[in-house]
């Protein structure tokens, strides 16, 4: 079988898949980040499409596309902010979970996530790499028909060696 999970280590607006998936805030209006990365490359059509999206829940997910990226689409999740409370977890997941569930609605084949929460919104990574690593296997798992590649895009050193371990590599 193909290998349904990899890793990719450097910026993730320069991956060639059908979609990435970007770390946003509520407003979805852009900020810093790999959210204003994704801005910065998808050129200003990006923020015209998001306005009228009116914003998005925590661990919830939307769609838009990709514009001036590789990608065709990009999903805007919104991490829980970390604070050390358990739903802290179950916001996490939702955003792994209902960024895979929206992909799976647009047909969407290959999907590199950001470490969501990871950065400005303060998630340690050795806390929030294995519940992204459970969050997309459980899914898969539940998801067998489904053709999903799923990359991980790791900004630094740190975070790729996380990855790499996590997913015993
Ligand atoms: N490619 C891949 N990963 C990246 C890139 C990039 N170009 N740039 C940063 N990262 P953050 P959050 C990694 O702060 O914690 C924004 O202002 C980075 O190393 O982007 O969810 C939003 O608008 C880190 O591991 O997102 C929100 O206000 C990970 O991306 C807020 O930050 C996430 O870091 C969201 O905070």
């Amino acid at each position: 079988m193909r290998k349904q999970i990899k890793i990719d280590y450097g910026d993730i607006t320069q991956i060639s898949c059908e979609c990435i998936v970007n770390a946003a805030n509520k407003s979805l209006l852009g900020g810093g980040g790999v959210d204003g990365a994704i801005h910065r490359v998808a050129g200003p059509e990006l923020l015209e499409e998001c306005r009228a999206l009116h914003g998005c829940n925590t661990g919830e997910a939307k769609i838009t596309k990709g514009y001036r990226l590789k990608a065709d689409y990009i999903i805007h999740t919104v991490g829980p902010i970390y604070s050390g409370v358990k739903e802290d977890r179950t916001m996490l997941e939702n955003c792994y979970r209902n960024s895979l569930d929206l992909a799976k609605e647009h047909g969407i084949h290959s999907i590199a996530f950001s470490a969501i929460s990871t950065g400005v919104y303060g998630y340690p990574l050795e806390e929030a790499v294995p519940i992204a690593v459970a969050a997309v296997r459980q899914w898969l798992a539940k998801n067998p028909e489904e053709e999903m590649e799923v990359i991980f895009s790791c900004f630094n050193e740190t975070i790729y060696q996380m990855y790499q371990e996590e997913l015993g590599e």
